[in-house]
């Protein structure tokens, strides 16, 4: 179901190794955040963020997706000073201590900069690299990229968001920001793309986004999917942000059904269970 056909599996590069995709990989997410949706305030002091995400290492985590300001709907921006007293410790403290790439989910190129020198490996870019800076850096420092699709900026985004057809405006928008950061020196490789799920769309534009991704998937670039805990999981009877584990690992699973290749969560011991699962019955993995 919606698997690129290629010559073996895609692989990931990024500014210090590379992510060879023949499993689906699990992004440990770490809000350093007091106003999180789902975990605002646990992680906020730098010990609490630096132990979770040792623990998430630990409990299987392929990536991990470090973050200072929240991006929920109708939050307000944090100044780049703030940001970075923020995530600035945590990333010090744990690129040292783990093999685990770690990725900066920021959309101010001063911070992404920052993040790269002290040790992350991949910029997570929420706005989909529109600012050209974000671009340079990310290709001057050989990091690997996130290019994520959202609809206006977290402010308005859910005001009535509209599309003639979600899928086919999606996948134009993230092709073409594939090809112009290629051609301003991000390389394919370096690349994955994110449909964007919650970001300016309604629960319907979510599900037919999901069923989708197999014409994302088509840009030959990997796809990263965040569900976990997001509000239209609550709306489909998942309850409060801490009672959606289900419905995140029920919405994950059917997502690299087709053809997701990342999963991010906050979950990570559950989901990584999960995912070695839909791996085996997907990809026939019996013997693992
Ligand atoms: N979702 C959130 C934040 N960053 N990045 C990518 N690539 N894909 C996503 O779906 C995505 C993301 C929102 O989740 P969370 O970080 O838990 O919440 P908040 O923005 O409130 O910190």
């Amino acid at each position: 179901m919606g698997r690129p056909v290629g010559n073996g599996p895609l692989v990931w590069k990024h500014r210090t190794g590379e992510l060879r995709l023949d499993r689906t990989h699990v992004m440990g997410v770490v809000n350093v955040t007091p106003d999180s949706f789902s975990d605002g305030g646990r992680h906020f002091e730098p010990a609490a963020a630096i132990r979770r995400t040792l623990q998430m290492a630990n409990e299987g985590a392929d990536l991990l997706d470090v973050g200072g300001e929240s991006t929920r709907p109708r939050s307000d921006p944090v100044p780049a000073h703030e940001e970075w007293r923020r995530v600035g410790p945590v990333l010090e403290a744990v690129t040292r201590k783990l093999d685990v790439p770690i990725s900066i989910d920021t959309r101010k190129p001063e911070i992404a900069e920052k993040a790269l020198q002290a040790g992350a490996s991949i910029v997570n870019d929420v706005t989909g690299l529109r600012d050209p800076r974000m671009v340079g850096i990310i290709a001057q420092a050989g990091a690997g990229a996130v290019i994520m699709h959202m609809r206006g900026d977290p402010k308005t985004m859910q005001d009535d968001p509209r599309y003639e057809d979600v899928v086919r405006q999606v996948r134009d928008f993230l092709e073409e920001r594939v090809r112009s950061a290629s051609a301003n020196g991000v390389a394919r490789e370096s690349v994955a793309v994110d449909p964007g799920i919650g970001f300016g769309k309604s629960v319907a534009h979510n599900l037919t986004l999901l069923r989708g991704l197999g014409t994302i998937a088509a840009i030959g670039v990997p796809i990263v999917v965040g569900v976990s805990r997001k509000s239209f999981i609550g709306a489909l009877g998942g309850g409060e942000a801490g009672e959606r584990l289900p419905g995140s690992l029920a919405a994950a699973t059917l997502a690299v059904a087709h053809g997701a290749h990342v999963v991010r969560a906050h979950d990570v011991a559950e989901t990584v269970r999960a995912m070695r699962v839909a791996d085996a019955v997907l990809r026939g993995r019996e013997n693992l």
